[in-house]
């Protein structure tokens, strides 16, 4: 099958043959349909995350079964399913206690086992146990759920990453308050569905703030009152709007000088959430002082802190009903030759999600 390899960071990558090996008992065989390209690719693309290539990446994938294991319960040859990265193996702690999400145990073929996916005899690495980035991949069925067929599989693709990410930092972790004031720094893949979490939620004023005046507009269509542009003033300006900052904060792209202006545009009391991922190095400036005083709350969430098994069922039927807009997320549709030029167009943060076609 034809994949997109990235051999070494800050490299593009090249399409090439990959192979892929059959289910295991308890795998999937997906014909990918869609696959969205999100950031947090780009970070290891970029060198900002470490990986040892040969490597597919991609892991915000709609597809159709293809072939199942025998052990597979979950999905049946011909059924639409969206793949998403927080797979479970269900037994251990955080598992158990309704945190599969973070899962202490994440189901993978060891180093023993054959590789699922290899060039020339030799093991290729399946980004986040996902591999999207090509014509089928092959998963554990616990990194996969079923999807309504009506549901068109280039928006499909999205809620595997992005829209469970947003939306769920928003509903699992903030826990937005009706008539809140919520701050959404950065308006990317992610960021649009934090501002699609707050609208859902009820919040009564929602300023996005980022670079690009294209993301701006598209945050307004999708529920944000006001727009600030991002840089040195932002803060001012946010606290202007609020009429003393926000009452919740997301950050979402995952750089400590947003993050520490996020925390700048919080009332007393308020709650900052970081969705964006840094460099494992990276470390904040932050004010002791006024974290006590103003008695402030800053969190991380990861993929949403979503069940995804029962989040995107749910985010797919707010979408037919019309609640959640995810036509207007997709910035332009690619083939699987256009991937390199996709990252350098997220790169600018001029354009919504880029999703390849197969
Ligand atoms: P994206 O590149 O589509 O969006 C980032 C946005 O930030 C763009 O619109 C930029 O214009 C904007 N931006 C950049 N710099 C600034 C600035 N200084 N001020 C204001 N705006 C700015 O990325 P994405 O939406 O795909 O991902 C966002 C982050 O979230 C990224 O770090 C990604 O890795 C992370 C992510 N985290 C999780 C998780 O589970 N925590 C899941 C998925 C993605
Ligand atoms: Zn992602």
């Amino acid at each position: 099958m034809k994949a997109a390899v990235a051999h070494q960071p800050r490299a593009p990558m090249s399409i090439e043959d990959v192979d892929i090996d059959l289910p295991a008992d308890d795998e999937v065989l997906v014909r990918v349909v869609a696959s969205g390209i999100c950031h947090s690719d780009l970070h290891y693309l970029n060198g900002d995350l470490p990986f040892s290539g040969p490597a597919v990446f991609g892991h915000e994938v709609a597809g159709i079964v293809e072939a199942v294991g025998s052990d597979v319960t979950t999905v049946r040859p011909g059924d639409h399913v969206v793949a998403c990265a927080s797979g479970f193996c269900g037994h251990c702690t955080p598992c158990v206690s309704g945190r599969n999400h973070l899962c202490a145990d994440k189901p993978r073929r060891g180093a023993e086992s054959r590789p699922r996916l290899s060039m020339r005899s030799q093991p290729v690495m399946q980004g986040m146990q996902i591999g999207g980035f090509a014509e089928m991949a092959l998963v554990h069925q616990n990194y996969l759920v079923a999807v309504d067929r009506d549901l068109p599989l280039d928006r499909a693709a999205l809620l595997g990453c992005g829209v469970v990410t947003g939306l769920g930092a928003v509903i699992n972790r903030a826990q937005v308050l009706p008539g809140s004031k919520v701050v959404v720094v950065g308006c990317g893949g992610v960021g649009l569905n934090v501002i699609q979490g707050a609208r859902i939620s009820g919040a009564s004023q929602i300023v996005a703030v980022d670079l690009a005046s294209a993301k701006l507009e598209l945050a307004r269509k999708m529920g944000a009152t006001d727009v600030v542009a991002g840089g040195p003033d932002a803060v001012d300006l946010v606290r202007q709007v609020t009429g003393g900052g926000a009452d919740y904060a997301f950050e979402v792209i995952g750089r400590a000088e947003t993050i520490v202006q996020s925390i700048d545009m919080l009332a007393r009391g308020g709650q900052l959430t970081m969705v964006g991922a840094s460099r494992p190095d990276m470390t904040l400036p932050l004010s002791a002082f006024k974290t006590v005083a103003n008695e402030l709350r800053i969190q991380g969430v990861i993929m949403g802190a979503s069940p995804f098994v029962r989040d995107i069922p749910r985010f797919a039927e707010m979408y037919m009903r019309g609640q959640l807009d995810l036509d207007g997320l997709i910035g332009e549709r690619i083939s699987l030759y256009e991937v390199n030029t996709a990252m350098e167009i997220l790169k600018t943060g001029l354009q919504a999600r880029s999703v390849i076609l197969f």
